[in-house]
């Protein structure tokens, strides 16, 4: 028999039907972050600088130039990756033969993408850029006291919601569009309150206009490089949006401090809104966006949504940038290991250990939860890849080095 039949049956014995696990793995699609592949650059200015308090670190060599080199490191990518993708872009990598201020862009910028979405068989993903722009110098866009400047950034994300729409109607899938904003202050301010009563009021304009094929998101932060004293869309202020106005809320794994669980807020923030977008990511120490690994954090959060029953609810998106290594193999990792944590999440045994804790037999629970770790998911998760296509094990790192020595070393 080979390892993956034997496999199957184990799992069986706990109660688990791996070809159920298997075709939800497949059907449910993660949204690759555009801005791994350029270390959140885009094409808006290609020498300008990173803000908004974001930090790429590394200067490894071959980082895409172009959109058409960005969509080839891609492909490459998405060659390794088993199950269903998207693809989730941010507004500065618009297409455009002349320069467009961000309030003025439109689906024509992006016909580009979504073209080559369709292409692919992924789905769009959008989010407008409120950072590395002269703007947002002072750090401040949507609660912004200058009238003038926040009313750009209202533009600018109406814009992104019908630029989303667009796509989503094409594409046959609904566009995530979610806005995160870097409004904060390095030291301890006076007037907490007025920036987010601006917030608000700008949030309601953005979203005042009813959009279709698109789901909108908001994303809250704890905070940023320059940014430490003081984030006007923190958690609280977002969850209050996201209940209230019934918007997608953004989890980032790397947005909350250090030991608290983003697992544990999933069932909590489901009682009230409609549904969350996931950044997957990887703080080591802080929000530093290090490639996500299958660690116990990123574990928690993926048995957290299927346990309680809200893939329907949720939305897969990926949020990190290495410019240490190669840009393609990291897309590759993080990505592989949201997915095995997924396809992980969806072989738990989940009956037998909540049998047991329904009965109050704690002991059980315990010794069953740790016993489950020794189900061969090694066998299943191979069974994945070649199912997809894709190779199951370290064998994509040759074809990632064929791509560097051949496409990304000439750049
Ligand atoms: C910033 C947020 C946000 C960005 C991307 C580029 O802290 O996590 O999601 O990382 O939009
Ligand atoms: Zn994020």
């Amino acid at each position: 028999m080979d390892a993956f039949t034997l496999a199957k049956q184990r799992f069986a014995d706990w109660g688990v039907d791996v070809d159920q696990a298997l075709a939800a793995a497949q059907r449910t699609p993660v949204s690759l972050h555009c801005w791994q592949g350029d270390d959140v650059g885009g094409f808006e200015n290609p020498s300008g600088t990173l803000g908004g308090g974001l930090q790429a670190t590394g200067n490894y060599p071959g980082k895409a130039r172009t959109p058409d080199e960005l969509r080839s490191d891609l492909e490459q990518a998405i060659r390794a990756i088993p199950g269903a993708c998207r693809l989730n872009l941010h507004a500065i990598y618009a297409e455009t033969s002349r320069p467009v201020p961000r309030d003025e862009l439109a689906f024509e910028q992006f016909a580009g993408w979504v073209d080559w979405c369709a292409d692919q068989g992924l789905g769009f993903d959008f989010n407008p850029t409120c950072f590395s722009h002269p703007l947002a110098e002072d750090g401040l866009t949507l609660s912004h006291p200058d009238p003038v400047v926040r009313a750009f950034w209202v533009r600018h994300c109406q814009a992104c919601r019908r630029i989303g729409g667009e796509a989503g109607r094409r594409l046959e899938s609904p566009s995530v569009v979610n806005v995160w904003i870097p409004d904060a202050s390095k030291d301890t301010p006076v007037d907490r309150r007025g920036p987010r009563e601006r917030l608000l009021a700008a949030l309601d304009e953005v979203f005042a206009e009813p959009v279709a094929h698109t789901v909108d998101a908001v994303e809250s932060k704890l905070f940023g490089i320059g940014a430490e004293s003081y984030t006007v869309g923190s958690h609280e202020f977002y969850l209050g949006y996201a209940a209230t106005r019934k918007t997608m809320l953004c989890l980032d794994a790397g947005h909350f401090h250090p030991t608290e669980s983003v697992a544990d807020k999933i069932s909590a923030v489901m009682a009230f809104v409609p549904g969350i977008l996931l950044h997957v990511s990887r703080g080591v120490r802080w929000d530093s966006d290090h490639v996500v690994i299958a660690d116990d954090p990123t574990r928690a959060i993926f048995e957290e949504v299927v346990r309680g029953g809200y893939l329907p609810r949720v939305a897969i998106g990926l949020d990190y940038f290495d410019a240490s290594i190669n840009r393609v193999a990291a897309w590759i990792v993080g990505t592989r290991a949201a997915k095995k944590c997924l396809l992980n999440a969806l072989l738990e045994p989940t009956a037998r250990l909540r049998e047991a804790e329904a009965s109050g037999d704690f002991t059980a629970r315990l010794a069953l939860m740790e016993e489950a770790k020794n189900l061969p998911f090694g066998a299943v998760w191979e069974e994945f890849c070649s199912r997809s296509g894709v190779a199951p094990g370290p064998e994509w790192l040759d074809d990632v080095r064929r791509y560097e020595r051949d496409v990304l070393s000439q750049r």
